[in-house]
């Protein structure tokens, strides 16, 4: 798996209408669409995706937010896929990000900040299959 990593477009970046642009450079910088669905989270759902910062104070503000709107999920691949793909997405703080990310071009906040990646090939894993079947996978 330490090709392919997990991503969601988070509901700020879709409804702000940055999906398609954001997709755009994903491709442009090699990464090929595996998988990719169009969803709105449940409550539960993302609560579960998130259960790893349940202890956090903004643990609740996270759950809310990231079922507020349509997410845009997906498997990308490339030669190492995680850490080229958390260097196209930036830090997580939007302030810290480098210039030409996405998180720099797109996020507002660091809650609401435009796009998931996974943080290891353990957690692309384990991402890919909570929103992927087998049989979703190209
Ligand atoms: P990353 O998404 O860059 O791996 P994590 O794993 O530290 O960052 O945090 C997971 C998610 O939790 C972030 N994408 C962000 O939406 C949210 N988050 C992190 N820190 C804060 C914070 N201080 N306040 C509100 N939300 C936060």
């Amino acid at each position: 798996m330490s090709n392919r990593t997990f991503t969601m477009i988070k509901p700020d970046a879709f409804s702000k209408g940055h999906s398609g642009a954001i997709i755009d450079m994903i491709i442009k910088d090699g990464f090929r669409v595996v998988a990719l669905k169009l969803m709105k989270l449940s409550p539960e759902k993302a609560g579960e995706f998130y259960a790893v910062h349940s202890a956090r104070p903004f643990y609740g503000e996270l759950v809310e937010f990231m079922g507020s709107g349509p997410i845009i999920a997906a498997i990308l691949e490339k030669e190492n896929a995680v850490a080229d793909f958390r260097k196209l997405i930036g830090a997580t703080n939007p302030a810290n990000a480098d210039e030409g990310t996405i998180r720099k071009l797109y996020a507002a906040s660091v809650g609401e900040n435009a796009i998931h990646g996974s943080d290891s090939d353990e957690n692309a894993k384990i991402e890919s299959d909570f929103f992927f079947s087998g049989l979703e996978r190209f």
